[in-house]
């Protein structure tokens, strides 16, 4: 009697802690796709309610043909390895397996490369990813990776177990260029650095890694004809450290990280202000004839090249040269910004002269709002960060418009009065200011099809390090990839600060050191 007591009691027991293990599962169980925080948003989700689950023994199957897909296929399985611990075999067969496969597979041919979209369908047995281009399958790719659990960010090996509910997305994006600018002039970055940023970039989408290579304060690219450029040019930086400079090989090992993310590289000289480190590593570039000296302050628009000396374009055709052999990408970003030390009737001719050089070197010319002052080429863009009547100049010359306006989209603005990095002269840069407008009706009388898309630049007089990029990069990045990707009719902040929100998790995961902001509920980080 007392036995069986004791053994009903017993199962009972054994009942209600089976009911607590199953529902604490099911919370962990994904089952609607449509919940996932994915950022930026897809275009449709439409989920279908069961899991799929990611095993060791599922295989990564690629359709073997085309250049990249293998590659893709293997970068995938690199990034769940550390976590999962799972050895994913990527197999380019012919034959597409019927279950426990993430299937990559390029659908139609001859496509535009530029074609980013993809569509992923999940089931209980597969998942498969298809595009019609490498670029769209390796967008796909970054959504698989966000609707799997957070813990697949880890470093280290985990429980799991690894589901993904299942459904369909067709996704977009909105823009063709979304892209973030790096100043490694003001502080000099390391190779490591620039490739941890990119990895950013690619997580959310973007496409474009702007390198502002060359400030009064540094010159950080090897040019083999001028050397002194970046030995002395490069060898210091704001509060006078010692700087540093990309070798030609280094920068090519950039440019190839990159381009095995989807994202063009475009370079950035500065010209003609902002130009003193040149100015002090080459004494002929001065109309005086004397080397300045290296600058380790923090002011604007006191250098400019001598625009009426010949030596000058010599030796921005030579710069040119190198830098387009060095680029597969179509854009040179010529500057042109605040070159207060030249006049205007300089200012001009020499902007159209640089064109003229940019375009014999087979490439597009990108440079700030002033250059639209010139007469600019039908394929250049003016990259809008300031003057709104430039902007407008720009377009009547039939030139696009990339928008930074620096008030909404710098990176180096501070979030509130109380950040400690960064500047406030465009004002404070709270999440929700960057996330909150639209490129296309910013400017009046500048559209949607007026502007190629979106780039957040990130300034680096006040950021000494890694993790002080890192802080004033998130929580705004995911945004301004958000902004480019997705349409502004699907944009809406209180719902983008839920999905943010999950995202700190990941952030955390990832190692980043993010700006916990009091407008995004950050989810389980306390
Ligand atoms: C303006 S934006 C600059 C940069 C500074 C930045 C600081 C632009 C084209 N020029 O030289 O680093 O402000 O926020």
């Amino acid at each position: 009697m007392i036995r069986k007591r004791q053994s009903r009691a017993f199962r009972a027991l054994t009942v209600i802690f089976l009911l607590i293990f199953q529902l604490s599962c099911a919370q962990k169980t994904p089952s609607d796709l449509s919940k996932e925080s994915i950022i930026p948003k897809p275009v449709t989700v439409t989920p279908t309610g069961e899991y799929f689950n990611l095993k060791p023994g599922t295989v990564i199957y690629v359709q073997g043909e085309t250049e990249g897909v293998l590659e893709i296929g293997q970068y995938l399985a690199g990034s769940l390895k550390p976590s999962t611990g799972f050895k994913l075999e990527v197999r380019a067969t012919a034959k597409e397996p019927k279950r426990g496969a993430i299937s990559l597979a390029l659908s139609g041919s001859g496509q535009d490369s530029g074609d980013e979209s993809y569509d992923l369908i999940v089931t209980r047995k597969l998942v498969k990813l298809s595009a019609k281009t490498p670029a769209g399958l390796f967008r796909g790719v970054q959504t698989i990776r966000q609707i799997l659990p957070a813990g697949i960010e880890m470093p280290s090996k985990q429980e799991g177990p690894w589901k993904i509910a299942t459904g369909t997305i067709n996704d977009y994006p909105d823009y063709s260029y979304r892209g973030a600018m790096l100043d490694v002039s003001r502080h000099f970055f390391g190779v490591d650095d620039v490739k941890h940023f990119t990895d950013f970039l690619a997580y959310y989408k973007m496409n474009v890694l702007h390198l502002h290579l060359s400030d009064d304060q540094g010159w950080r690219i090897e040019i083999k004809s001028w050397p002194n450029l970046a030995t002395h040019g490069g060898s210091t930086q704001v509060g006078g450290g010692k700087g540093g400079f990309y070798t030609q090989e280094q920068y090519t090992d950039i440019v190839q990280y990159a381009k095995d993310r989807y994202i063009t590289v475009v370079p950035e000289i500065d010209m003609p202000g902002h130009t003193n480190a040149a100015l002090a590593s080459y004494a002929e570039l001065n109309c005086d004839g004397k080397a300045t000296e290296l600058y380790t302050g923090t002011d604007v628009g006191f250098s400019t090249l001598c625009t009426k000396s010949e030596v000058t374009y010599r030796f921005i055709d030579d710069v040119m040269r190198e830098l387009a052999s060095l680029t597969p990408g179509p854009y040179i970003h010529i500057g042109g910004d605040e070159s207060h030390a030249t006049k205007k009737e300089d200012y001009i001719p020499f902007i159209n002269r640089v064109q003229e050089i940019v375009a014999a070197h087979g490439k597009q010319v990108i440079g700030w709002d002033e250059i639209a002052l010139s007469s600019l080429k039908p394929n250049a863009i003016a990259q809008c960060w300031a003057n709104e009547k430039n902007a407008n100049t720009a377009v009547s010359q039939g030139a696009k418009i990339l928008m930074s306006p620096a008030r909404k989209a710098y990176l180096d603005m501070q979030y509130d009065k109380s950040t400690k990095l960064g500047l406030h002269w465009a004002g404070y840069i709270e999440v929700e200011t960057g996330y909150n407008w639209d490129p296309a009706t910013f400017i009046p009388g500048i559209g949607k099809g007026n502007i190629v898309g979106i780039e957040a630049p990130l300034w680096t007089e006040t950021i000494t390090n890694i993790d002080e990029i890192e802080y004033m990069v998130f929580p705004r990045l995911p945004g301004y990839a958000e902004i480019g990707w997705s349409s502004s009719a699907s944009r809406n902040w209180e719902e983008y600060k839920t999905r943010l929100g999950k995202h700190g998790e990941r952030f955390s995961v990832l190692g980043i050191d993010y700006y916990q902001s009091k407008q995004v509920p950050w989810g389980e980080v306390k």
